[in-house]
């Protein structure tokens, strides 16, 4: 069974998926294991891995210790291409549709693509849209591109729309590590009515019932990064919290 069908009966079940974002930056480094190990026995439902900046080059050899202590999916989250090896289950195919920067939304993955066939490792096409989470995001000022304001579910909705059209088979909706302010629920809500692929939600999320809010909104799928790395006993509770249907 692929990663993404996996992912989708996640979804099926408990209603919606939760997914913890480890960084493979040296930040992470003493903590690698025993994150992951509570993420095993958590009900997390899957790891991303990824970050947007890489401050030395042991990126390669952390997801392989990610990969090693995982017994859930280990997706990569990509930066940049970069941080592309052979030890992820999958990766998120992302195209940064909420911006205007050619090099985000296809050079990225022109450069990519050889080295993914090579690899083969399973590709989940991802349109990944950041939203203006109040901070001014290490992703926007990567990017180089503007997020999309949080008061203008109009707006997101064409966007997520277009990625559906366009063949996505998710679409990411991301205030950014650390934001001041999650994804709102009008915007998720008008999002997730109008499409019919899944949605994911992340960034600024750091309390079990700001999960549950997004999953109440229409979010499929919940990412918590910056909460987990301060404090990674927390996993059961968003997990309980994103588990919405109970068996
Ligand atoms: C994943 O960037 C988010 O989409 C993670 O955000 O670090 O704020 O949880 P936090």
């Amino acid at each position: 069974m692929s990663i993404f069908s996996k992912l989708n009966s996640v979804i099926d079940e408990k209603g919606a998926a939760y997914v913890v974002l480890i960084d493979p930056d040296r930040k992470s480094d003493d903590t690698l294991e025993s994150s992951v190990e509570n993420a095993n026995n958590s009900g997390v439902d899957a790891l991303f891995v990824g970050g947007s900046l890489m401050m030395d080059m042991k990126c390669i050899d952390r997801v392989k210790r990610i990969k090693d202590a995982s017994n859930i999916p280990v997706i990569f989250f990509p930066g940049g291409v970069g941080q592309l090896n052979s030890h992820y289950d999958a990766m998120l195919f992302m195209s940064v549709i909420s911006g205007r920067n050619p090099h985000y939304l296809i050079g990225e993955q022109v450069i990519a693509a050889p080295m993914v066939k090579d690899i083969g490792v399973e590709t989940i096409p991802t349109g990944y849209m950041l939203m203006d989470g109040g901070a001014g995001s290490t992703v926007e000022f990567m990017s180089g591109t503007r997020p999309i304001p949080m008061n203008r579910p109009d707006i997101s909705v064409a966007h997520a729309l277009a990625g559906q059209y366009l063949g996505m088979k998710l679409i990411y909706l991301e205030a950014g590590s650390g934001a001041e302010n999650s994804v709102s629920p009008d915007v998720i809500k008008a999002v997730t009515d109008a499409l019919d692929i899944p949605v994911i939600v992340g960034g600024g999320i750091r309390n079990a019932e700001t999960a549950s809010e997004k999953v109440k909104a229409g979010a499929s799928i919940v990412v918590t990064g910056t909460i987990i790395e301060e404090n990674s006993k927390l996993m059961s509770e968003f997990a309980d919290a994103v588990h919405w249907k109970k068996s």
